[in-house]
């Protein structure tokens, strides 16, 4: 294969999220664990996770070393607003310092502001439904674009909406552990609210001191094909939750209303326009068909798609999907799209090598036929807590011994760093 290069000032690295790494938190995840041991896969929590927080500067310098020339984490706002309206400014600053060891490795800070948890007076108020969500959530905002906004351009509000809804509030596998459609719908419908009220906080604060700032949230595709392309059973089946998980929130972003079958297509206050770019993580694609068991899941059974390589979790491994994922979110949105994820969950670092050719290639591809993508940030930089799963999925370009805390590279920490540096994908990367 020939080397293919990506563009000047592409953005490359990492991403993470607070909860996954840092240690010390108390928010609604912190509580659920400890009530709810047997719900983590292998047991486990996020008390000291991979003791992020106090190793920042270092880790991160360890990235910078490597050519990462961006870096994507979460502000934890249970640490920032640990009582309702109460800014702790050692939380703040902790923050600012991120920021500043980012830009000193040579890294541009892409900044998520809810990734999953939630602190817990608004877990206990109601959560993503309760009232006073959104404009709690922009307040909280504005503090952090007026403490970081001179050093941070790209911002995330909310990561995986309709992810984070799904688990807490369908399946009952993430906090709160509902399993009620209706206040699955009335999360997704707070979540709206709270990325749009976020959006209209960091427009007006970073214009307030001249700046420019990029918004998205962190979408989660994952599209969704019918098991049998030939059954038209499988054909509809297939079309309502693709259209629900992949496309309802963005449609929402892009009307400014709460569209069918959630909302009544009412306004939401800032929401039209609300985003200037487009957050994109990609890990698979589902083969759909019909379960008349499974009425929960609108009649849907989910699989990997047969014939397809499976990642330590599990999920297909296809990069073809992310080509098209970029096509056709491009056709629809227009929105130059930042990779905020894409990674692998991977035990013996046996896949990741090709997982990286093979989608990075898609990315070039994509650009080459004329898509607007800016950068791209691997999922992840360390193996950290994943969520129900525990520490059970690898995904890191680093492993962790999580007795002494030491940050060990991976064969594709090297390989990735070489594309970092060169922003060239080749074969020879993997031979070599
Ligand atoms: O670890 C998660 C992350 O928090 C959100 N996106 C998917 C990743 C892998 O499951």
């Amino acid at each position: 294969m020939t080397r293919r290069r990506l563009p000047e000032g592409f953005l490359l690295g990492c991403a993470t999220a607070a909860h996954q790494v840092e240690g010390g938190i108390d928010n609604d995840w912190t509580r659920w664990v400890a009530d709810h041991p047997e719900a983590i896969n292998g047991g486990g929590d996020a008390v000291i996770a991979i003791d992020h927080y106090r190793r920042y500067a270092e880790d991160l310098e360890q990235l910078g070393s490597m050519h990462h020339n961006a870096h994507r984490f979460s502000v934890e706002w249970a640490r920032v607003e640990p009582v309702p309206g109460r800014f702790d400014h050692d939380a703040l600053a902790h923050y600012v310092d991120v920021v500043r060891s980012c830009r000193r490795a040579g890294m541009e800070p892409v900044v998520t502001l809810q990734h999953f948890t939630l602190p817990v007076w608004l877990a206990e108020a109601g959560g993503f439904a309760a009232p006073e969500a959104p404009v709690r959530f922009a307040r909280y905002a504005a503090a952090c674009v007026e403490a970081l906004g001179d050093m941070v351009s790209w911002w995330i509000t909310v990561n995986e909406p309709m992810v984070v809804a799904v688990l807490g509030h369908l399946e009952g596998l993430w906090p709160p552990g509902e399993r009620s459609l209706p206040r699955t719908l009335a999360a997704l419908r707070g979540l709206l609210r709270m990325h749009a009220a976020a959006a209209e906080a960091i427009t007006t604060v970073s214009r307030s001191h001249g700046r420019q700032a990029q918004i998205s949230i962190a979408h989660h595709e994952r599209r969704l094909v019918p098991r049998n392309a030939a059954s038209r059973v499988d054909r509809a089946i297939a079309k309502v939750p693709d259209f629900l998980f992949n496309r309802w929130f963005l449609r929402c972003c892009v009307t400014g209303r709460v569209l069918r079958p959630v909302g009544n297509g009412q306004a939401v206050p800032g929401l039209a326009g609300s985003l200037t770019y487009l957050g994109l993580n990609h890990y698979t694609s589902e083969a759909v068909s019909l379960d008349l068991g499974a009425p929960g899941m609108l009649f849907a059974r989910h699989e990997a798609v047969p014939g397809l390589p499976l990642s330590g979790a599990g999920w297909a491994i296809d990069a073809v999907a992310l080509r098209t994922a970029l096509t056709d979110l491009t056709r629809e949105f227009g929105l130059p799209i930042l990779i905020t994820e894409n990674g692998v969950s991977d035990d013996h670092d046996e896949m990741r090598p090709t997982f990286l050719r093979d989608h990075l290639n898609a990315v070039v591809d994509a650009i080459d036929a004329g898509i607007d993508v800016r950068g791209y940030l691997y999922w992840t930089a360390w193996d950290n807590f994943e969520w129900a799963e525990g520490y059970t999925q690898r995904f890191g370009l680093f492993s962790v011994d999580r007795d002494t805390q030491e940050r060990i590279a991976k064969p594709s920490a090297a390989l990735f760093a070489e594309i970092c540096r060169t922003h060239e994908v080749f074969d020879a990367l993997i031979a070599g």
